[in-house]
């Protein structure tokens, strides 16, 4: 059965929730380690103050029992601790009783760079916020919880994944990095990066090559592409390989079937080529600035600032932990589509066949 995920949930409603459907059954769920993901998400140099409200957890609701899955449809649901103060404002119900606490107002300034305007066009809402709630990154916690799901499968065949942020407002070393921030948050910017993700351990023909849904780089891409802000995403050396030769683009193999370099990161012609798979994605600038940058209300038709609300000046350290989910569940998906398996065992036993059968990993 092939992987599914679907997610819902705004981010100041009650929850979040995502429902993981084709995991073979008999796999173990760490509630930690899905914690410690969730918790890595929201550590960062440059998150708002709500990540001290919000200490995310997850909750199952359905296709686990004892700590291993059932083979069902698997519902993890993270909670929103904000929503206490939304009670009114993100009623799913028309709310009674006197308007109190936050999102009480009709939200009719929208921010150039976010859903809100093509959102509230698109949709025929009057406020933009029933655009921006599901708009906002606040959902990829849920994204994270099932990227961990992900990872426990894949770790029953050997592949590890690994995210981490590269660059922050153009800065690279740790210091700068802080710095940048820092400078951002006090002019009341905001700043994007560039994140990197590496997979170890994947056998070689993960994907294929026929068809574009079946290419594991063009299914990464937009796996990536996939999370708010993201702007570019590359593969190995990526824009780099354009500016030189032949001679210098690829990774020469040697005896035992080793590659002297990786500049194709992993892929090539779509699927894994056994090398570490290495991806980067950009991301832009948050488009909530504490100094609103022009835009119009839309109710008047005037020129005005756009909303400002509560936000983070860079979350780059949060998109890793994403980014890496992202990538996790995609070589999940290709895992499950080439071993199969209703059963861990099977799919476990699919993949020691087919090491076997190319005789991989190579000793020269
Ligand atoms: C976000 C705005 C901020 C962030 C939020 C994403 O939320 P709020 O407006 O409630 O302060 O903190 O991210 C999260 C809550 C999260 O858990 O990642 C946005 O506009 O996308």
């Amino acid at each position: 059965m092939p992987l599914g995920l679907v997610t819902s949930g705004e981010s100041h409603g009650p929850a979040l929730v995502a429902i993981l459907t084709g995991l073979p059954a008999g796999l173990t769920l760490d509630k930690d380690a899905i914690g410690a993901d969730l918790r890595r998400r929201q550590q960062g140099y440059g998150r708002s103050p709500r990540q001290q409200l919000e200490t995310d957890i997850v909750d199952v609701l359905a296709g686990l029992r004892h700590g291993r899955t059932l083979g069902t449809p698997l519902t993890l649901v993270v909670w929103n601790r904000d929503h206490k103060n939304w009670l009114w404002g993100m009623n799913p119900w028309p709310p009674e009783g006197e308007p109190t606490g936050k999102g009480t107002k009709a939200v009719t300034l929208p921010r150039p760079g976010h859903a809100d305007l093509a959102g509230v066009l698109k949709f025929g809402h009057d406020d933009v916020r029933n655009s921006l709630e599901r708009a906002s990154a606040r959902h990829t916690a849920v994204h994270v919880a099932a990227g961990a799901v992900a990872k426990a499968l894949l770790a029953a065949i050997g592949v590890e994944v690994h995210g981490r942020p590269v660059e922050i407002g153009g800065e690279s070393t740790d210091e700068g990095m802080r710095t940048a921030t820092d400078a951002a948050r006090t002019d009341r910017d905001t700043l994007g990066g560039i994140v990197e993700v590496v997979a170890s351990g994947c056998p070689p023909g993960l994907g294929s090559y026929a068809e574009k849904s079946d290419r594991l780089d063009a299914r990464l891409a937009a796996a990536l592409m996939g999370i708010q802000a993201v702007k570019g995403v590359e593969i190995g050396d990526g824009f780099a390989l354009a500016r030189v030769r032949g001679s210098q683009a690829h990774d020469e193999i040697e005896p035992g079937l080793a590659r002297r370099t990786n500049r194709a990161g992993g892929l090539e012609a779509g699927m894994s080529n056994g090398e570490p798979i290495v991806v980067r994605a950009a991301m832009k600038p948050l488009p909530t600035l504490m100094k609103p940058l022009d835009s119009v209300d839309l109710e008047t038709g005037e020129a005005a600032q756009a909303l400002v609300e509560r936000s983070d000046v860079q979350a780059v350290e949060a998109l890793a932990v994403v980014a890496e989910a992202a990538v996790a569940w995609e070589l999940a998906r290709a895992a499950c589509e080439k071993f199969g398996g209703d059963a861990l065992e099977d799919l476990v036993a699919a993949h020691r066949a087919y090491l076997e059968r190319i005789a991989w990993p190579r000793t020269p």
